[in-house]
This record gives C-alpha cells, structure tokens and sequence, in this order.
C-alpha cells in the first residue's frame, strides 16, 4: 500500500487565505515509511531559509495501485556557467535546440524574470507562439502526485542528513532529486516539450531545462539571494484534437500518480 504526503506552509495564514507560501514537499512512500516522513517534514516547513512559517498543512492519502502509471527517470546533463547571464544564454540555447520557438523562449524567461512574487505552481506556454495556455493567474499549475518507485534515492539523503546533522532543506541533493522527479513527470505529461525552472529559494541559483529525455542541470539561473522562482511548461498544442487538449494536459500534471522507476 502506497501514500501521497504532502507538506505546504505559508507565513501570514494559509495560502487560501493569502498567506505567503514558504515551501513545500511531498513524496510517495510506503505505510511503514510515513511515520518518520512526517517528522522530517515537519522540521522541514520550520526550518526554511525563506522564513518563520504560521501555517502548516500535512495531508496524507492513500494511493490506489492500480492508478499508477510508471515512467523513466531522464537523464542528467550538467553546466558549468561563470554568470547568471551565461547560465541564461544556455538555457535559451538547450530550448531552441528541443523546439521552443524563440517568441516562446523570450515570453517564457521574462515571464519568470517580471514576476513580483513566486508562484504556487507553474506557468504553461504554447512552445509555437509563447501564449500562455493556462487560467490560473498568480497560482499557476501545480504538478502533484510524484514520487521514486523506489525510495533508495531519498534514503541516501537521509544518509548524508543523519552523519551531518543538518536541516533537511540544506541536504546536498534534496533540491536536485525533488526537482528531477518532479521534472519526470512533466516530461511525461503528452503534449509538454521543454521545461524550464530555477529555485525560489533566495540562495539557491542552479535551476534546469528538462526535454523530454533529458534534464540539464544550470550552475546559475538567477541571482544570489534572489527570493523569486519558477517554472515554465512550453506545450505543443499541434497536437490538440477533439479528444486532448489543455484541460488534460492539466489534469494530468494535478492529477495523475506517476511513479519514477
Ligand atoms: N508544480 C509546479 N510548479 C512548481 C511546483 C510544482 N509541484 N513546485 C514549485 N513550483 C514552482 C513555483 O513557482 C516555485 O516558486 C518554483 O517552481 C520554484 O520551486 O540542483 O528548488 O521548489 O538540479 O523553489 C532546481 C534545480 C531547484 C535543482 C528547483 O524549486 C538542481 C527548486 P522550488
Ligand atoms: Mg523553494
């Protein structure tokens, strides 16, 4: 038997009552893995370098076996850059190289560069004229319903946080796992070419392009202490009929359990 936790916390009130959201988490896991997740990400939401939180909600619900859809974990490619700007140069490269057209690389980045605050979820893009496809305004599109069909990876985490005595949010690695299963998925979803992402987290400037086979890590997308992030989903609508179109592109992304073998 499988669980979705689901950690969110905001300072200010809860989100729905326009609370600041701070961080958030969740994994897949198996029942007798839960009780000490719960603990972690309890610590976690406390424990964020973006601030106190007031509000902590931890869900917890059960997944049905036979509603998952397995998929493959992409493969990693990682950059080097001196600069942010050399770190966006290349990104925009990697997005023309998969198909984005550069009306859509332009809108996508300054989407996120203009942005005055971060966003719940992400933007989505049509990768042919840069139009925005989705309704959802400042929240965005938030893919849920992720995890590793094999915990090991987070294991190995915990590892390096148990022999080091450090908060979970300063984990080498736990950004970059969390972020390329996340990213898995959404290479997944039908109709999503490209993604782009960097942290909102103020002192984390790696972000990435993901293909659909591939997730290619930035050493630098932003600058330090910069408290903005986000993501950017550029979608071929070509391939929109009478049977496919944004809605399930959506639905897929809040929806669908996807587990990362
Ligand atoms: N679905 C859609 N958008 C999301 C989600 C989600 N589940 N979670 C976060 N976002 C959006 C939201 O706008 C955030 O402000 C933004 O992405 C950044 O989220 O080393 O830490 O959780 O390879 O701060 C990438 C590089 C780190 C990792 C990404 O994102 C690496 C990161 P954060
Ligand atoms: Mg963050």
């Amino acid at each position: 038997m499988l669980y979705n936790i689901k950690m969110r916390s905001s300072k200010g009130g809860p989100h729905e009552e326009g609370g600041k959201h701070i961080s958030g988490a969740e994994r897949i896991l198996r029942k007798d893995e839960i009780e000490e997740e719960l603990i972690r990400m309890y610590q976690r939401a406390l424990n964020h370098e973006k601030g106190s939180v007031d509000f902590i909600n931890i869900k917890i619900q059960k997944v049905n076996e036979e509603d998952i859809v397995y998929v493959p974990q992409l493969s990693i490619e990682e950059f080097d850059v001196k600069t942010k700007d050399d770190g966006l140069k290349l990104a925009k490269e990697i997005l023309k190289e998969s198909n984005v057209e550069d009306k859509a690389i332009e809108n996508g980045i300054n989407s996120l560069l203009k942005l005055q605050n971060s966003m719940h979820g992400a933007i989505l893009i049509d990768k042919d004229n840069g139009n925005r496809l989705d309704n959802r305004e400042s929240r965005g599109v938030r893919a849920t319903g992720m995890g590793y069909a094999d915990n090991f990876e987070y294991e190995k985490i915990d590892k390096i946080k148990a022999a080091n005595d450090i908060n979970e949010e300063d984990i080498p690695g736990i950004h970059f796992n969390e972020a390329l299963v996340l990213a898995s998925k959404v290479a997944s979803c039908k109709g999503i070419i490209a993604e782009l992402c960097w942290s909102d987290d103020p002192n984390y400037l790696t972000g990435y392009i993901s293909t659909e086979t591939t997730y290619n890590r930035i050493s630098i997308m932003k600058d330090k202490g910069n408290p903005i992030g986000g993501r950017i989903f550029f979608v071929d609508t070509s391939l929109f009929d009478e049977e496919y179109s944004i809605e399930n592109i959506i639905d897929y992304l809040e929806k669908q359990v996807v587990l990362i073998k």
